[in-house]
């Protein structure tokens, strides 16, 4: 990497990327603007580059030479119409299915718009003809700006060779002066060597598998080997619809002795298949420093979506374990910006395929075993001495009563969080939906619904009294289903997520309630009445399985926010007091 100044520094660490993902060639056409890059491309010895002056010829040239070698070439301008001129080689890349990386060196936002000159408007300027966008910001030479230049680099490269089909990608990347590389005295203040230097020589910071249904023989033994020489290996399990996956996940967890960190939604948590591996308690447990620092691992494999734990996010993010994701979906599933390596392969051949190649079964990781069994015994002992309902100890009622066949779709805000930290683990095999991946509070009662009517299957879903009121009219949409619906509404009256950000202590109680508390009283009964739907409203938690029985209808559980926060600290505070014991 090149410590000369910021930029350098950003953009060497950037070409670096590229080289070890097997990047051989650049063409650059002449600018100010992309110097940063144009030096790093110049000065990489793995790196050929031609350059060319005219932007259109440039672009058509690459995409001989990547046509020729079936390998991604980058090509580099300034900003302004030269930008613009990359366009007919990206429309022809992408119609052929040719990788290119168009890389549009931009001005910073304060320069653009403004007069200043040779700046249009960059931002997704080629439309649908690249299979990605990426606006790659401006950022200071730290270890969340290297980290952000080498994955961003990863991932371009990744995006365009292509998952199954290679085209064209572009990045849009902004300087700030120093344009030249003029030596800038501390101007890198980075300090984690994976910022620094990424991975070493010869391997990218994130490798990415081409994607491959049957997985190959060296990517099955060499992980395998890497799963039978972990000490302290986990399985994170977030976010994949199959329950297929239990099964062979469960075996290879036996076999590497090994948890499974399970978030519901993964299908992993509940079902029949054999449990004795999977923790559920892990948001309480890993926000015990002690705990934490006892079970670091040294390798993390993760399948679904990262789970919205963030002590587990911290835990991994900090524990330098080597992070291996398995991704099929060919998305980049990987917010922690540090896995050795993005697997593009089917989870159930994968961890059906480790399971067998690792021979003898391992002893249990008796440490998760045990915390797991006290946090539960702990969490649950806590919340029975609650007198009335409280949002943690709603999920381990509806754990309790989640059936067979039942579907559960549950909202975006705490009730999602409160399944993951306090849902027990059961034998129902019930089906776990979310709308996670843009985390809206809009549509929750629709898409349950729509979910029940197609799958035919029983539904609980869980929303917020916010969430309900977003979306009172889906409700219109239970005149069609047949099979029992039933609304739980989380009524705190306003969004509870909100007193657990720094913002609570930060803002007035006024303005905090104004803003983000946005109490609004809803009344649930009225709503349910506009529907003609029946509303049970459940003082105690002991009679929610009556109401649940009772059918389609909306069952309002009164908390109190206020108190929601505290209880959640006394439980980890419990379950942090009772693990100590164990040690
Ligand atoms: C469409 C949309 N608007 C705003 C937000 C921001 N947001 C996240 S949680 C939340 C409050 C949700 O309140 P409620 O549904 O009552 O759930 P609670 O937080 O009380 O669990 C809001 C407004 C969002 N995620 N989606
Ligand atoms: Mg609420």
């Amino acid at each position: 990497m090149d410590t000369t100044n910021a930029n350098t520094a950003l953009a060497s660490a950037f070409v670096e990327e590229l080289a070890r993902c097997g990047m051989r060639r650049a063409v650059i056409s002449p600018g100010s603007r992309s110097t940063p890059l144009a030096v790093a491309l110049l000065r990489d010895p793995k790196i050929e580059v031609t350059v060319i002056v005219d932007e259109r010829s440039a672009a058509f040239f690459a995409l001989g030479a990547a046509q020729a070698t079936r390998t991604p070439v980058a090509i580099l301008c300034t900003s302004g119409t030269a930008a613009a001129n990359f366009l007919p080689a990206l429309c022809e890349a992408d119609h052929s299915a040719v990788p290119l990386l168009a890389l549009t060196a931009d001005r910073p936002p304060e320069l653009r718009g403004i007069g200043a000159g040779q700046a249009i408007d960059q931002l997704k300027l080629f439309g649908s003809s690249v299979r990605w966008f990426c606006e790659v910001g401006t950022h200071d030479a730290d270890d969340d700006g290297l980290l952000h230049y080498r994955t961003t680099a990863c991932r371009a490269y990744a995006m365009a060779r292509g998952d199954a089909r290679p085209g064209p990608v572009h990045l849009n990347l902004p300087w700030r002066e120093p344009l030249a590389p003029t030596p800038v005295e501390d101007a890198i203040s980075a300090t984690d060597p994976l910022a620094l230097e990424g991975r070493g020589t010869d391997r990218p910071l994130t490798a990415v598998t081409p994607y491959d249904e049957e997985p190959s023989k060296f990517l099955i033994e060499e992980v395998a080997k890497h799963i039978g020489e972990a000490i302290a290996g986990v399985i994170v399990a977030g976010r994949q619809l199959d329950p297929e996956l239990r099964e062979p996940l469960a075996h290879l967890a036996r076999e590497a002795g090994f948890p499974i960190l399970a978030e519901p939604t993964s299908q992993l948590r509940c079902g029949p298949h054999d449990r004795s591996h999977v923790i559920t308690a892990y948001d309480l447990l890993l926000r015990d420093e002690h705990f934490a620092n006892g079970v670091v691992p040294d390798l993390v494999l993760r399948f679904g979506e990262m789970p919205t734990s963030k002590p587990l996010r911290a835990w991994i993010e900090g524990s330098g374990a080597d992070q291996i994701v398995v991704d099929p979906l060919g998305d980049w599933n990987e917010p922690t910006r540090r896995a050795a390596a993005l697997l593009r392969a089917d989870p159930t051949e994968l961890a059906a395929a480790w399971a067998a190649r690792l021979g003898e079964e391992r002893p249990a990781p008796e440490r998760w075993l045990a915390a797991e069994t006290a946090a539960s015994a702990t969490i649950e002992a806590e919340l029975e001495a609650e007198s009335g309902p409280t949002e943690p100890g709603l999920q381990i009622a509806l754990g309790a009563a989640h059936a067979d066949g039942d579907l559960v779709y549950t909202a975006s805000s705490m009730p999602i969080r409160d399944q993951e930290a306090f849902l027990p683990a059961t034998g129902a095999d019930a089906l776990f939906l979310s709308n996670r991946g843009a985390n809206g509070i809009d549509g929750l009662i629709s898409s349950g619904i729509g979910a029940a009517l197609a799958s035919g299957r029983p539904t609980t879903i869980v929303s917020g009294d916010l969430g309900l009121l977003h979306d009172l009219g889906g409700l219109a949409a239970l005149r069609d289903v047949d099979t029992p619906v039933r609304i739980v509404v989380v009524n705190n009256d306003g969004g509870g997520i909100f007193r657990f950000l720094p913002q609570e202590p930060a803002l007035p109680a006024d303005e905090f309630e104004v803003l983000l508390g946005t109490p609004r009283g809803v009344d649930v009964q009225k709503a349910a009445g506009l529907f003609d739907l029946p509303h049970h409203l459940v003082d105690s938690l002991s009679e929610l399985p009556d109401a649940l029985s009772a059918g389609t209808g909306l069952i309002e559980v009164p908390v109190d926010r206020r108190s929601n926060v505290d209880l959640h600290r006394r439980l980890a505070e419990r379950v942090g007091a009772v693990i100590a014991d164990l040690h």
